[in-house]
């Protein structure tokens, strides 16, 4: 069943059927001032933290309520309906809407009794308010008296938690004023203005009407609902009239009407406005929404240019449309939000994590580097100043992030702090493929040489760091001479034992070798080189010596020795990261990579994308097995976990299988499931964490919207991988991987400042390699384009 389109040109998503089998979310704004919205206007806002700057409340775990409402009610017949479907929920025999989430901001239309209404909800750029720009329009040959309501439900305390739990403190807190005439103001411990106690402050917050007058208010949410009434039919809106009522020692809310007369074919404009301002500061930010129409649509356009012109540096057309979807527009979108929000707040995130996962940052980074190299770097050298002076990275890199002064997992209190007991072995390992892929795209090789601190003492430069990470893992090796497990490894639930083995982390540490040998060919340091040489090379050789395994590579060692994930253990008896990254890390050899590709497609695959492993534990599991605790099918207990989907991808492109590359993209891509939205529930515009697999009675059924790793890898996947732009410190490989019977495609982008027209013509059906390339007309050698022969706009022909 499929609820709505991609619009491409537009780079939105048109949902025209709003009853979708989940809430389907968009990002507005930004951590500063942060907001959530559904399809049908469900969601909250913040500013800061999701967890201690909530200004919008949403209860969690339910049917997307409350939200952004815009009641619309025809004052004569008395009949009322939502500017959204929901909450009113009219039938949709005669109740007709679109949603169209765009880049950063959404927009609602609706028609109901010849009425039509266009919400349009964003947040201006680099502002800390947000506005739902209203226009009705009379689509009835008779004038119509009309009202329109807006509601919004104030948290009575900037704490999510306390909002939600501790009612016998936070109902007694908070009071609503109506003022000037245009808005109800909140307040939040109103006399510690006037009196200081522990240092708290009081917390204002404002909802307030611009472009049109205030008929009646309300600032009390039971008094706005009626009891025994719900948010599809509230008291204030079938009355028509808010009552203005404010309240005191009971639940705040916004709620605003105003009323209007429009002739047939008239149209009326003004907006909402929400933030988390005093009355003054309030009043500044609606004074400039006095002509709504034309101050919305600018900031509209100006959001529209900041996220397009970023989108437009990559962009693809091939004979996939879910492809050009995703890429172009979608999972691109997807890497800046988890660039920029990481895992703070979604539907399933409630913004409690108060820092940044150390892996999950350093990967997200990746997905936007060929949009926005600049972005990039600064999120690296932050990064980078989270690694501590002993090479591993914090596990958690708190908001408050002090480089050269943080505690680390060796501090009882960082451990008190965050809740991480340990280092885990994976950590600083993810810097060197985004360390080199931001080098590479971004030409900047004098980053390797910029001094950065570390995080709780000392600095150096990107080099040293580096090595840093390097000598981190090999100062901590287990019984077999690979990387000691310590804490976990990407894998949450495999805990291994401190002295227990991750292949994984070996060959991510294989791959470290060779990404440092290449700066240290840069900076010629030759005895350096010799000694990663050395430890490379025994590196190679245990791992092929201890972990591959017939037609595998093993999940890795348990301290004490036990294999984990042998062809012959009765459960979790194959894994799909060792045998993806065995190719990526380049430790595996061709043979070796044919066959454990194979294998993963043999034991792994599904029709919604590759198994995590394969079978999930039931009665086997070791001790550290805490994927146990999931249901069988699930998570990281052989569901189809997401982000490995793009490493898969990326490695069958890097073998030069096209088919399978993009076999693998089709299964597990949102957009492929568009018109089986049924069975994937989740949006299908972006990537999830995990999506059921066999042994669910749910197989297909994807969870943990937007905020990902998956956004990122995805992202390399179908960039990296399957078109192929590979770029070194000298230039840019053009190597695609793509399904046979593509005959011919387009690739537009920016490279280092320049523009890259390429086409690609595969007339023989091959799924990779090439035959000739041209560059402005020039035959090249190879397919590889150094980067001193690029003039500012470049035509390029691959034939393959
Ligand atoms: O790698 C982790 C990630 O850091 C958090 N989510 C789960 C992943 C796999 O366990």
């Amino acid at each position: 069943m499929r609820y709505g389109y991609f619009d491409e040109q537009n780079k939105e998503y048109v949902i025209d059927r709003p009853d979708t089998p989940a809430p389907w979310a968009n990002y507005l704004g930004s951590p500063e001032y942060g907001a959530i919205i559904s399809n049908n206007a469900g969601g909250y806002s913040f500013e800061k933290s999701g967890a201690n700057g909530r200004i919008l409340r949403y209860i969690f775990n339910s049917f997307d309520q409350p939200g952004r409402y815009v009641y619309l009610r025809d004052d004569d017949t008395k009949d009322y309906w939502s500017a959204s479907w929901q909450p009113v929920g009219k039938s949709l025999d005669v109740y007709k809407s679109e949603c169209h989430h765009g880049t950063a901001y959404t927009k609602m239309y609706a028609e109901y009794s010849d009425i039509k209404s266009e919400v349009m909800y964003y947040v201006p750029l680099n502002k800390t308010h947000e506005v739902w720009k209203v226009r009705v329009t009379n689509n009835s040959d008779k004038p119509r008296n009309l009202s329109a309501i807006g509601y919004c439900e104030f948290t009575n305390d900037c704490n999510y938690e306390q909002d939600q739990v501790n009612l016998q403190y936070t109902l007694f807190i908070t009071r609503t004023y109506f003022m000037d005439n245009n808005k109800i103001l909140q307040v939040i411990n109103e006399n510690v203005e006037k009196a200081e106690i522990n240092g708290s402050k009081a917390n204002k917050r404002f909802f307030a009407l611009a472009g049109s007058d205030v008929a009646s208010y309300c600032g009390d949410k039971e008094e706005f609902l009626g009891r025994y009434h719900g948010y599809g039919n509230p008291i204030g809106v079938i009355n028509g009239d808010l009552g203005n009522k404010l309240n005191y020692n009971s639940n705040a809310c916004g709620g605003l009407q105003t009323k209007f007369t429009l002739a047939p074919g008239e149209s009326k404009d003004f907006a909402f406005i929400v933030g988390m301002k005093d009355n003054d500061a309030a009043n500044a930010v609606i004074a400039g929404y006095a002509d709504p129409a034309a101050a919305c649509q600018k900031e509209l356009d100006e959001l529209i240019e900041y996220w397009h012109s970023k989108l437009n540096n990559f962009q693809v057309h091939t004979p996939s449309d879910s492809f050009n979807n995703m890429v172009n527009t979608w999972n691109a979108y997807q890497c800046f939000m988890t660039f920029i929000w990481s895992r703070a707040a979604s539907f399933s995130y409630c913004g409690l994590r108060n820092g940044y996962g150390y892996r999950d940052t350093v990967q997200d980074i990746q997905g936007v580097i060929h949009l926005a190299p600049e972005m990039a770097l600064e999120k690296i050298r932050f990064m980078l100043s989270a690694q501590v002076d002993n090479g591993g990275g914090l596990p958690l890199v708190k908001f408050t992030h002090n480089a050269g002064h943080e505690d680390t997992p060796d501090d009882p209190s960082y451990v008190q702090e965050t809740g991480h007991p340990a280092y885990r072995a994976d950590d600083a390992l993810w810097l060197f493929p985004t360390v080199y892929k931001y080098i590479a795209e971004s030409g900047n090789l004098d980053f390797i040489d910029e001094v950065i601190p570390f995080a709780n003492k000392d600095e150096g430069t990107v080099y040293e760091h580096l090595k840093r990470a390097i000598d981190f893992s090999m100062n901590r090796l287990g019984d077999n001479g690979m990387p000691a497990g310590l804490w976990a490894d990407w894998n949450d639930c495999l805990r291994l034992g401190k002295r227990g083995e991750s292949t994984f982390v070996a060959m991510q540490l294989y791959y470290a070798m060779t990404v440092i040998k290449y700066f240290a060919e840069m900076k010629d340091d030759a005895e350096y080189i010799d000694y990663i040489n050395s430890i490379q090379y025994k590196m190679g050789e245990t791992i092929q010596e201890k972990c591959w395994e017939d037609d595998r590579f093993i999940r890795g060692y348990k301290e004490g020795g036990q294999v984990i994930g042998s062809k012959n253990d009765p459960e979790a008896s194959m894994w799909l990261n060792p045998q993806s990254w065995a190719v990526i890390s380049g430790l595996a050899t061709r043979k070796q990579s044919e066959i454990a590709l194979e294998s993963v497609h043999r034991e792994l695959n599904t029709e919604y994308g590759v198994r995590l492993m394969f079978p999930p534990y039931r009665e086997h599991a070791f001790d550290g097995a805490l994927m146990l605790l999931f249901n069988a099918g699930t998570k990281e207990n052989a569901g189809i976990f997401s982000q490995p989907q793009g490493w898969i991808i990326l490695a069958e492109a890097l073998m030069g299988h096209g088919n399978r590359a993009f076999e693998y993209f089709n299964e597990s891509s949102p957009a492929s499931m568009n018109d089986k939205a049924e069975i994937r529930k989740l949006e299908p515009y972006c990537h999830g964490q995990f999506t059921e697999s066999v042994g669910s009675p749910f197989e297909g059924r994807a969870h943990v919207h937007w905020l990902t790793g998956t956004a990122s890898t995805c992202m390399v996947g179908c960039v990296e991988g399957i078109m192929g732009m590979r770029p070194d410190f000298g230039g840019i490989k053009i190597a695609p991987s793509v399904p046979s019977d593509w005959k011919e495609f387009e690739i537009e982008k920016m490279f280092r400042g320049k523009k890259l027209s390429i086409k690609v013509q595969n007339p023989d059906g091959h799924e990779s390699g090439f035959q000739s390339l041209t560059l402005n007309g020039e035959k090249l050698e190879a397919n590889y384009i150094p980067a001193d022969k690029l003039a500012d706009t470049n035509d390029i022909v691959l034939v393959m």
